[in-house]
């Protein structure tokens, strides 16, 4: 009887705990489905070279500066010492593969290349101050100029000139990499990543699969669970080949698939990137954006644009015109219920960068309550 009684009295205590704990799981759960509901979850796409890591790179910043270690910080110059090593290869390789070839305009520089391109697959390299002087005679050489002028038309070497311009500063026995020579460093790992940040209290989760652009088809099978997409594009590719299609509408193809296959409801962030590229194009009058979209020369800027302060109107009507030829596919494919918000961004930019993201927070906050209308050229907040 006794132990049947104090089994009952333990078995009380049980039931006691076991309610506590059923009370807290009930409270964390509600917690979890409230910080669920209140977090963005967003997947970046694009195609190859749009700025995705880049982007990313910048969303993991807003995170805040992060501690540093001496390891870390050895790894960082590692880093961006690999990538002005990939530069100075890539502009090399591409001599020889241009038509007709490119030359060195000082022949006595060969012994240089050879050296640079025989280091080619050393997977650690130490480099030793002989390379830093190669790549800098290398680089000051006409023909490796005119050989890497040549490759900017196929949008292969973007960043190259970036570590060229800046073999002295890298070189340095005690060089420490800026916040922008970390955002240039080509990183290819290909994965799955995800960061998760707050801007004006509002919570992002950002999911990005690097080298896995191809698969954009596949992904819109995946997409119930996000918030939206941001599709990345690269405004300065409209001259652009790489695999005999033009960049741009490489990107608008890319861009009319994915449209096509997004559930309804659904978000798409449209990040018109590299905005900074397009305007030095436009500016600089060499490339016109007519002789690749022939449609252009009939374009006039919407009057809703909004240009930023001081912008050229030659930029803002290019922009726009990018952005209206992606804005023609979602009017064409329709869908009531889902929603395409540009931005026009610079993924090299962190305050252009937070402000898109402090946008984006209203915006995704605004379609959730409903309260958002496409214009047919931007979205806009119902009074
Ligand atoms: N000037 C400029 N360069 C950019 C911008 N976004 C990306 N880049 C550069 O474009 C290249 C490709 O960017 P990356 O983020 O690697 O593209 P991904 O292939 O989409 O991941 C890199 O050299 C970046 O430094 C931008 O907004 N402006
Ligand atoms: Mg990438």
């Amino acid at each position: 009887m006794s132990w049947f009684w104090s089994c009952g009295r333990e078995g009380e205590g049980e039931e006691k705990v076991l309610r506590e704990v059923s009370r807290r799981t009930h409270r964390q759960l509600k917690e979890d489905k409230r910080l669920y509901r209140a977090t963005h979850r967003l997947l970046l796409l694009g195609p190859v070279g749009c700025g995705k890591s880049t982007l990313f790179k910048q969303a993991k910043m807003l995170l805040g500066p992060r501690f540093h270690g001496d390891s870390e910080r050895a790894a960082e110059v590692q880093k961006v010492r690999n990538s002005l090593k990939e530069a100075i290869e890539s502009v090399l390789v591409a001599m020889s593969r241009l038509q007709p070839p490119a030359k060195l305009a000082h022949p006595e520089n060969q012994f240089r290349v050879d050296c640079i391109l025989g280091a080619r697959d050393k997977t650690s390299f130490s480099f030793p101050p002989e390379f830093f002087e190669h790549a800098k005679e290398l680089w000051e050489d006409e023909g490796v100029r005119s050989c890497y002028d040549r490759c900017t038309q196929t949008g292969l070497l973007d960043c190259s000139r970036y570590f060229l311009d800046k073999i002295d500063v890298i070189r340095q026995p005690h060089y420490e990499p800026s916040h922008l020579d970390l955002l240039r460093c080509s990183v290819h790992i290909p994965g799955i990543f995800e960061t998760k940040f707050q801007v004006d209290e509002a919570n992002f989760h950002l999911l990005y699969a690097d080298g896995l652009y191809y698969m954009c088809r596949v992904w819109a099978e995946y997409l119930s669970n996000l918030t939206a997409i941001i599709f990345v594009v690269d405004s300065s590719s409209y001259d652009q080949n790489t695999t005999g299609t033009n960049r741009l509408q490489e990107a608008l193809n890319i861009f009319r698939s994915l449209w096509r296959r997004c559930p309804h409801p659904f978000c798409v962030l449209l990040f018109l990137n590299k905005q900074d590229l397009l305007a030095e194009k436009v500016l600089a009058g060499k490339s016109k954006i007519e002789d690749h979209f022939p449609e252009f020369a009939h374009y006039t800027t919407p009057e809703a644009a909004a240009p930023e302060p001081g912008e050229d109107p030659r930029v803002t009507r290019a922009k726009y015109f990018i952005c209206s030829k992606f804005l023609n596919i979602v009017n064409a494919v329709g869908g009531e219920d889902r929603h395409c918000y540009p931005q026009f961004t610079c993924a090299m930019d962190s305050e252009n960068i937070q402000r898109v993201f402090s946008d984006c927070a209203q915006l995704l906050q605004h379609a959730r309550e409903g309260k958002l209308v496409l214009d047919g050229n931007c979205a806009l907040i119902k009074a």
